[in-house]
């Protein structure tokens, strides 16, 4: 099951820079920052009621994140989605034709087990999948 709108993903290229923007903007703190090796980012969460957002920057020129600012500039990178039980999900999602990146859950920031969706799966849309870790 989908539960929610977990966080939305802006990728820029400074996160000191934009954690100062985005704390201008929101009025509060960021609430974590951290460094997600496997996916070579940099990453600042923001929570604000319910909803949390996180700023993205590359820590190598392979990154994800470093392709998708060379080819489209700062700014939306992804939605995700929190799920009760992601193998479950993954698997119906593949089994529903849906192309997925990842066909096992994989470690992520802020504590979870992440998987991705290929954009052209979504629409356009990066989607990821993610649970918190127990
Ligand atoms: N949103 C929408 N479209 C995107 C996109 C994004 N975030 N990233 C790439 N695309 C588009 C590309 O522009 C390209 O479009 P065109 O075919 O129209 O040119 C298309 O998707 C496919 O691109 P590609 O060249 O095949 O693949 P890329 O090398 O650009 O990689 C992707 C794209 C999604 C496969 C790769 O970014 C990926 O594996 N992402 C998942 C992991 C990730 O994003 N990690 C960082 C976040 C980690 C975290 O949240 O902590």
């Amino acid at each position: 099951m989908i539960k929610k709108i977990e966080h939305i993903g802006i990728a820029v290229k400074d996160l000191t820079h934009a954690i100062d923007i985005y704390e201008k903007l929101l009025g509060v703190g960021s609430y974590k920052q951290e460094v997600v090796i496997t996916e070579a980012v940099k990453t600042a969460f923001f929570l604000i009621g319910d909803s949390k957002l996180e700023l993205l920057q590359a820590t190598s020129p392979d990154s994800a994140i470093a392709k998708f600012l060379e080819k489209r500039g700062q700014g939306f990178h992804h939605i995700a989605f929190e799920v009760e039980d992601i193998e479950w999900e993954i698997s119906r999602l593949r089994n529903e034709g849906f192309n997925l990146l990842h066909q096992t859950a994989k470690e992520g920031a802020d504590n979870k087990q992440i998987a991705f969706l290929h954009p052209k799966s979504g629409l356009g849309m990066l989607i990821e999948l993610c649970q918190e870790k127990n």
